[in-house]
C-alpha cells in the first residue's frame, strides 16, 4: 500500500494502519495553546513537544499546546512543512533492538517571525499564553563568558534597544521584552521563560539577560519582571541527530507514513526542571519529567549532563572529525578512542562533579558510552561539531578551569581544545576540506590562521575565554604541545599519547 501523506485527515487511517503509535486528543481549536515555544528544531520535537503530546494524550490537558515560533530566515522550511500536514510530525525513536514510530500532535500551530513579528508579540502576550519555552542554541542569549553579562554591544541587541524597532525586534530578548511589557500594561502575570537550552544555569542566565535588557528599556518593567517573572533551570537530554533523506523513505517503508520531515531520536530521554513558574504549568511529573524544589539539584544534573554527555560529544566530534569520522558510533567502534572517551570521563571529568543522592555516576557513564555506541541513530559528527563556540565553554573549559583550580589532571582535556582549535582551519587529517558552521567562523578562523600552533590569539577572545584559562601556563604549554602534535602527525598518531 502507498504510504499516507501525514495530515489530519489522514490520521485515522494511520491509526488504523496499526504500524505508528498515533494521538487521538483533541487539537485545532479544542485546545488553548499555553506554551509559545521559540526555536522549533528537531530537538525540541523530540523532547518538550512529546512531553506535552503525552500530557494532553494521556492526561487529557487541553491547556498547553504549543505555537511554535521561528525567528531565523531558515525557519521558513519549518514553517512551510508542518503547515502543509497540519503541524503533525513523526519522531522515530531508534536502538540496537529496532525501532518505533510516534505521530506527534502537540504544535497546534507555527509562526514565522519575519512574516509578521506583531504576531508573535501578540501571541505571547495573549492571556493563554503562560509559558514561553526557548531552544535558541548558546548563541541565541547573547551571552558573554567572561563577563557574565549581556552583549549589550552586539548589533542585533542594540537594534533591539532602539525604540523605533520595538514591534519588529530580530532577537529573543526584543520579543519577550516587547511582550512582558503588554502583558504588565494588561495588569497580566509574566509568563514563565523556560529555557530548554543545553547551558548551564540556563534559566539564571535567561533572567540576566532578559532582565538586564528591559533595564536599558524601562526599569520599571524590569523590576516587575525580576520580582514577579520564573525562569526555571533545567537540564534537558535526548541525542537528537539531524534527519536524513533517508530517514523519510525508511519512514514511509515501514510505517507507511509520509512525512516531510520527521525526527529521529534514542528512546532516551530526560528532563529535570525546577519548579519555578510565574503563570501555572501542567503537571510534568505525570510523564516522567523530575521537577525539582531545588535549584542546587538541577544545577548538578547539569553539571553531570553538560560535562559528561556533552563533553565526550565535543571528544567524539573535534578529534573524530579530523581523523575522518562521519558518525559518533563509528568514533566509538574505534577502541583507541573508547578507551580515551572511558579515561577522560573517569579520570578527569567525574573527580570534579558533585554527588547527587541516587546517581551512581558509574552507571551513568556506562549509560553514555551505550548511547554513543547505537548505531541506529546515525549521529552526525558535523552536527556535534556546529556552533563550537557556544559548546566548547560551557562543556570543556569549566571542567579545564576546575582542574586547574584543584591541580587535577586534565591533559586529555587540553587535546580536545587543542583538536578544536585545529579544527577551525577546516581541514582534516587527509586534507579534505570540510564546513567549519560557527557564528563566530570568521573571527576564529583568522585567529586560528594567524595563530598556527599557538593558542594564544584564539585564547585572547575574552567573550569566549575566561583570564583563569588565558594565564595559566600549564594549560597553554598542554595545549600548544597537542595542537603541534596534532598539525605534525594527524589525531591518530596523537591520540595514544592520551590513552592508557
Ligand atoms: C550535542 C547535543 O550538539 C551537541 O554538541 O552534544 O546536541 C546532545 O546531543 C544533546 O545535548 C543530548 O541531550
Amino acid at each position: 500500500m502507498a504510504p499516507l501523506k501525514l495530515n489530519s485527515k489522514n490520521l485515522s487511517q494511520i491509526l488504523a494502519a496499526g504500524k505508528a503509535q498515533v494521538p487521538t486528543h483533541h487539537r485545532g481549536s479544542a485546545v488553548k495553546e499555553g506554551i509559545v515555544h521559540v526555536g522549533v528544531g528537531g530537538f525540541h520535537r523530540a523532547h518538550l513537544a512529546v512531553y506535552i503530546n503525552n500530557l494532553m494524550q494521556n492526561y487529557g490537558v487541553t491547556d498547553y499546546a504549543i505555537c511554535g515560533v521561528g525567528l531565523q530566515p531558515f525557519d521558513a522550511t519549518m514553517r512551510d512543512t508542518l503547515r502543509s500536514q497540519d503541524h503533525l510530525y513523526t519522531v522515530i525513536e531508534r536502538s540496537a533492538k529496532g525501532s518505533s514510530a510516534h505521530v506527534i500532535n502537540s504544535i497546534n500551530s507555527y509562526l514565522f517571525a519575519p512574516d509578521d513579528r506583531e504576531a508573535v508579540i501578540a501571541k505571547m502576550a495573549h492571556p493563554d499564553t503562560h509559558i514561553v519555552s526557548l531552544t535558541i542554541t548558546e548563541s541565541g542569549y547573547y551571552y558573554n563568558e567572561n563577563t557574565h553579562e549581556l552583549q549589550t554591544e552586539h548589533p542585533d541587541i542594540q537594534f533591539d534597544l532602539d525604540p523605533a524597532n520595538k514591534k519588529a525586534p530580530r532577537t529573543t530578548f526584543g520579543f519577550l521584552y516587547a511582550a512582558l511589557e503588554q502583558r504588565y500594561q494588561e495588569g497580566l502575570n509574566p509568563f514563565t521563560v523556560m529555557s530548554c537550552d543545553n547551558m548551564q544555569k540556563n534559566g539564571s542566565i535567561s533572567r540576566h539577560m532578559l532582565v538586564s535588557f528591559a533595564r536599558l528599556c524601562n526599569p520599571r518593567i524590569a523590576n516587575w519582571i525580576a520580582e514577579h517573572g520564573a525562569f526555571p533551570n533545567a537540564m534537558v537530554d535526548r541525542i537528537t541527530p539531524q534527519t536524513l533523506a533517508m530517514d523519510k523513505i525508511t519512514l514511509a517503508d515501514n510505517f507507511g507514513i509520509e512525512d516531510a520531515w520527521p525526527v529521529v531520536t534514542e528512546p532516551f530521554m530526560q528532563w529535570v526542571i525546577e519548579d519555578q513558574f510565574s503563570d501555572g504549568r501542567p503537571l510534568f511529573e505525570k510523564v516522567g519529567v523530575q521537577v525539582v524544589r531545588d535549584v542546587h539539584d538541577v544545577e548538578q544534573f547539569e553539571k553531570h549532563k553538560l560535562r559528561l554527555l556533552n563533553g565526550s560529544h565535543s571528544a567524539l566530534g573535534y578529534p573524530g572529525q579530523l581523523a575522518g569520522f562521519e558518525y559518533v558510533h563509528q568514533v566509538m567502534e574505534n577502541p583507541l578512542f573508547h578507551k580515551f572517551i572511558w579515561q577522560m570521563m573517569q579520570e578527569e571529568i567525574k573527580p570534579l562533579l558533585p554527588e547527587i543522592p541516587g546517581i551512581d555516576l558509574d552507571e551513568y557513564c556506562n549509560t553514555l558510552i551505550e548511547r554513543f555506541s547505537n548505531p541506529t541513530i546515525m549521529d552526525q559528527l558535523p552536527r556535534i561539531c556546529l556552533n563550537a563556540s557556544g559548546k566548547i565553554p560551557q562543556f570543556i573549559m569549566p571542567s579545564i578551569a576546575e582542574a586547574i583550580w584543584v591541580t587535577g589532571p586534565f591533559r586529555r582535556l587540553c587535546f580536545i581544545a587543542a583538536a578544536w582549535f585545529c579544527y577551525l582551519n577546516g581541514v582534516d587529517d587527509s586534507g579534505k576540506t570540510f564546513n567549519v558552521d560557527d557564528p563566530m567562523r570568521e573571527e576564529l578562523q583568522a585567529l586560528a590562521h594567524a595563530g598556527g600552533t599557538d593558542p594564544a590569539k584564539l585564547l585572547s577572545i575574552k567573550s569566549l575565554f575566561g583570564d583563569d584559562l588565558r594565564s595559566d601556563k600549564r594549560f597553554i604549554q598542554e595545549v600548544s604541545t597537542a595542537m603541534e602534535d596534532i598539525t605534525r602527525d594527524g589525531i591518530m598518531k596523537t591520540l595514544p599519547k592520551y590513552v592508557k
